[in-house]
């Protein structure tokens, strides 16, 4: 076991003691899933619902139960990001708003009933609602009266004297408002003792995008790894202990449900390095902790276009691949995506989609809100080009350790790869999105044809594989006819 982390730690702390280049050696695909409740490890892959619940006043999607249905059966997702605030979930210190809980719950049973699982995520962007985003409660702002001026790009405002001050205070725990910790861990234990038994939830995203405040690097970018630098001392100091807190609450409500943690808000989500220190999962048995990173490409923001030397893909894949395997954890990107009528969108769509695969990584992509970063657009009454990225077949369910997979759209072609396991019998499941077999598809299982029985499920293109549960390797094609 001491070996074994060693081993995985190695590579990882050469390269930043050598301040490598995170592309060289070249990634590695996940060892490490989250399973089911029959041990198949899931890959994950959904939407963010939604942005509109920022400004509702009651914090809530406009999402009806058909859309759910919608996002199962046209494009063949089973996860959802869901976003939830603290501002409505603790709108009075120590006080928890069940009605808030309540209507949470009623669209987690919708997603319960369409098999799709839910990774809460207690959002937040630039601290809260008074700043112009959303977030914490009017009561837990400490910005000691610094100025706030609107900006007009969102996350412009995070750099507003009020904004970085309150984060500086919310992180501060050894100072005077280490009830702020105190609140939101419990008001999240809250959440969990709710939420523990719902058969739909699969995970708690502890805080979305945790911004760094006053020790936010804003020229990290392009810099080689620094293990002493403002970045790796928040993460250290701060960020990981404040996770820590939090996990340490929820696990004492609940001892099952996988636990999500993001890198700081900032450089990470394009690639650059994150320094949380390992953090530990106090439940019986194996861990459950889940690395749930961003990842957006500032070029591509920025100037609205995603030149060709842009690396935030490759980069991205090769840190979170390092720290991922170092500190044991499966990788959903809990957030990605783009406006789809940018210049060379579909590049970039492409290179993040594929790079999941070659991770096996679960995504939620931003968003399921209409518009042209979504899947329809009211504007032109029309799909996005995002549609052809997004939807896309993928093992839903694995009997056994994945080991690799990959869909080539041109030649209509899945491939996977699995180890079974012996204690494993309920089967795999493809998702193969009927728009992309208008005539149907042909499966190959080589030499495991004659052992394996198939069912299809057509409303939802999920096809289940069965095949004798052993710990052998095992090898499917789908073939588009
Ligand atoms: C964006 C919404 C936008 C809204 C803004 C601020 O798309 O309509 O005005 O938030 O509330 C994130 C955030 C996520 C952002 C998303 C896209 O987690 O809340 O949504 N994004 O900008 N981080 C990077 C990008």
């Amino acid at each position: 076991m001491g070996k074994t982390l060693v081993g995985g730690l190695a590579p990882w702390l050469l390269c930043l003691a050598l301040a490598c280049d995170a592309g060289a050696g070249g990634p590695e695909p996940m060892t490490h899933f989250i399973h089911d409740s029959d041990g198949r490890a899931m890959i994950l892959r959904g939407v963010n619902v939604m942005s509109s619940s920022k400004s509702d006043p009651l914090r809530m999607p406009t999402l009806e139960a058909p859309d759910v249905t919608r996002m199962a059966e046209r494009w063949g997702f089973d996860f959802v990001r869901f976003l939830i605030f603290w501002d409505a979930l603790e709108p009075e210190p120590g006080v928890i708003d069940q009605a808030y809980l309540d209507r949470v719950e009623e669209r987690l049973d919708w997603f319960a009933a369409a098999d799709i699982a839910v990774l809460l995520d207690m959002h937040q962007d630039v601290y809260s609602a008074r700043f112009c985003c959303d977030g914490a409660p009017e009561w837990a702002i400490h910005d000691d009266g610094l100025p706030f001026e609107l900006q007009g790009v969102w996350f412009a405002n995070y750099f507003q004297p009020a904004v970085v001050r309150a984060f500086d205070n919310f992180w501060s725990y050894e100072g005077e408002h280490r009830q702020l910790q105190d609140h939101y861990a419990s008001a999240w234990a809250a959440v969990a003792q709710r939420f523990r038994d719902h058969p739909a939830v699969i995970g708690y995203d502890l805080m979305n995008e945790p911004s760094p405040g006053s020790a936010f690097d804003a020229l990290e970018l392009g810099r080689p790894a620094n293990e002493d630098g403002a970045s790796a001392t928040f993460d250290r100091e701060r960020l990981g202990p404040f996770y820590q807190r939090v996990i340490d609450a929820i696990r004492r409500e609940d001892a099952d449900t996988y636990l999500f943690y993001e890198p700081r808000y900032g450089f990470p989500g394009a690639g650059a390095a994150s320094y949380l220190p390992t953090l530990s999962d106090p439940r019986e048995g194996e861990a459950r902790l889940v690395m749930a990173p961003h990842l957006y490409s500032i070029g591509l923001e920025a100037t609205g276009a995603y030149g060709p030397g842009d690396s935030t893909v490759p980069d991205w894949e090769a840190r979170r691949g390092l720290e991922s395997g170092a500190a044991g954890t499966p990788v959903v990107l809990g957030e990605w995506g783009l406006d789809w009528s940018t210049t060379d969108a579909d590049r970039f769509g492409e290179d993040v989609v594929s790079m999941a695969d070659r991770l096996m990584a679960g995504w939620a992509y931003w968003s399921y809100d209409p518009g042209s970063w979504g899947f329809w657009d009211p504007a032109t009454q029309t799909e996005t080009g995002g549609v052809a990225h997004l939807v896309r077949p993928y093992p839903r369910r694995v009997a056994g350790e994945p080991l690799a997979f990959s869909w080539d759209a041109a030649a209509g072609v899945f491939s996977l790869r699995w180890r079974g396991a012996p204690e494993v019998t309920a089967p795999t499941e493809l998702v193969l999105p009927a728009r992309l077999f208008p005539e149907g598809y042909d499966v190959d299982l080589g030499a495991d044809a004659d052992a394996a029985s198939q069912s299809v499920d057509a409303a939802r293109g999920v096809l289940s594989i069965r095949l004798p549960a052993d710990g052998r390797e095992h090898q499917l094609r789908v073939t588009r006819r």
